[in-house]
C-alpha cells in the first residue's frame, strides 16, 4: 500500500485547535465502541468538570516533545521522545509495599479494569519556570490506597522508577546520578483528591516520554515531585530522601509547593513561561490549586 490515508486525528496539531483535535479522537472512539475495551481504558475516561484551566490547552506536540525524563536524555528535553524507542512499558507489574495491610504486585491492565478511570485539565510547573496545561487520564491516588489499606504507622509514601540501563541511555551517560529516580510524599498529600497516578495523555495512553505506562502527577508541586514510570511504591514511617534533594539539598526541598515568592537559587518563581509559546505569566502559589491544598499545610509555607 503506497497510499495512505492519515485518519483524522493524525492532522498535525498546528492544523487545529488542540482540544479539537483530541476531542475528535475521543469521539471516533466513542463512535467506534472502543471505551472500556483493554488497552483504551488505560486512555480514555470521561473528563471530570470539577478541574478546569485559566488557559489554553497545551499543544499536544508540545506536550509530548519538551520532556525532562533524565533516564532517556539529562541534556535535551527535546531529544527525549528519539530515545524512548527500547523502553518495554508492556506489560507492566508494580509493587506497592511497606506499611500496608495488604502489600501487593499489580499487573497494570488487571488494575486499571477496576480503577474509576478519568480525564483531568491540570496546570503543570517545572521549577525550571515553564509550565503546561494538559489533559491527564488515571485515576486518585487515594484509591489505590483503599486496595492497599496503610497503617497507621505509615505516614509518607516513597516511589520509584524502573531502572534499566539497557532501555535507558541517559542512564549510561549521566552515570553519577543515584539511579533509580525516587520521589515521596507526606501520606495526607498522596491521599488529596488532586492525586493522581496517571496511564493516559490527551485521551490516548502515556507516551513514554511522558513516564508510560504510569507515573504520579502531582499539580501543585513543582514538575519533578510527579515520578514516572513507576515500579514500587511503598508505605514508610519517615520522611523518604527524594532524587533530587540528595542530588542537591539547598536547590530542591521534599515538600516543592509551587510558591511564586521563594526564588529557586537559579530561577526566580515568580513568572513561568508557558510552551511552545513561552509566553509569560505569573506563577499562582500552590500552582493555582490553593483551595484544594493549603490546608494541608495550615498557614506554614513549605
Ligand atoms: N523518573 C523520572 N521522573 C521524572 C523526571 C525524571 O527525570 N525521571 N523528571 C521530572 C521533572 S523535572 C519534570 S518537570 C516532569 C516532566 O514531565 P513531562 O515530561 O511529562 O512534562 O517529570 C518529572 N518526573
Ligand atoms: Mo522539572
Amino acid at each position: 500500500m503506497l497510499i495512505r490515508i492519515p485518519k483524522r486525528w493524525e492532522i498535525p496539531e498546528r492544523h487545529a485547535t488542540p482540544e479539537s483535535a483530541y476531542l475528535s479522537r475521543r469521539e471516533l472512539l466513542a463512535a467506534a465502541g472502543l471505551f472500556g475495551l483493554t488497552g483504551q481504558a488505560q486512555a480514555a475516561g470521561q473528563r471530570n468538570p470539577k478541574y478546569t484551566l485559566d488557559r489554553p490547552v497545551t499543544e499536544e506536540w508540545a506536550a509530548t516533545g519538551f520532556n525532562n525524563f533524565y533516564e532517556f536524555d539529562a541534556q535535551n528535553k527535546e531529544n527525549v521522545k528519539n530515545r524512548v524507542g527500547k523502553f518495554v512499558t508492556h506489560p507492566w507489574e508494580f509493587e506497592v509495599s511497606g506499611l500496608v495491610a495488604k502489600p501487593q504486585t499489580f499487573d497494570l491492565d488487571a488494575l486499571l479494569k477496576k480503577m474509576p478511570i478519568e480525564e483531568r485539565l491540570y496546570r503543570f510547573r517545572c521549577v525550571e519556570a515553564w509550565s503546561m496545561a494538559v489533559p491527564w487520564t488515571g485515576f486518585q491516588f487515594n484509591e489505590l490506597m483503599k486496595l492497599v489499606e496503610p497503617k497507621p504507622e505509615a505516614k509518607f509514601v516513597r516511589f520509584v522508577t524502573a531502572s534499566r540501563p539497557d532501555e535507558m541511555p541517559g542512564m549510561r551517560e549521566a552515570h553519577w546520578y543515584p539511579w533509580p529516580y525516587f520521589e515521596g510524599l507526606r501520606v495526607d498529600e498522596a491521599a488529596n483528591e488532586l492525586t493522581l497516578l496517571t496511564t493516559g495523555l490527551y485521551g490516548k495512553p502515556l507516551p513514554k516520554q511522558n513516564g508510560a505506562p504510569v507515573r504520579m502527577v502531582v499539580p501543585w508541586k513543582y514538575g519533578y515531585k510527579s515520578i514516572k514510570s513507576i515500579v514500587k511504591i511503598e508505605f514508610v514511617a519517615r520522611q523518604p530522601q527524594t532524587f533530587w534533594n540528595k542530588q542537591q539539598p539547598a536547590e530542591y526541598g521534599f515538600y516543592s509547593n509551587v510558591n511564586p515568592k521563594k526564588p529557586h537559587p537559579r530561577w526566580s518563581q515568580a513568572v513561568e513561561k508557558v510552551i511552545p509559546t513561552m509566553e509569560r505569566r505569573p506563577t499562582l502559589p500552590y500552582n493555582g490549586y490553593e483551595e484544594f491544598v493549603a490546608s494541608l499545610y495550615n498557614g506554614r509555607e513549605f
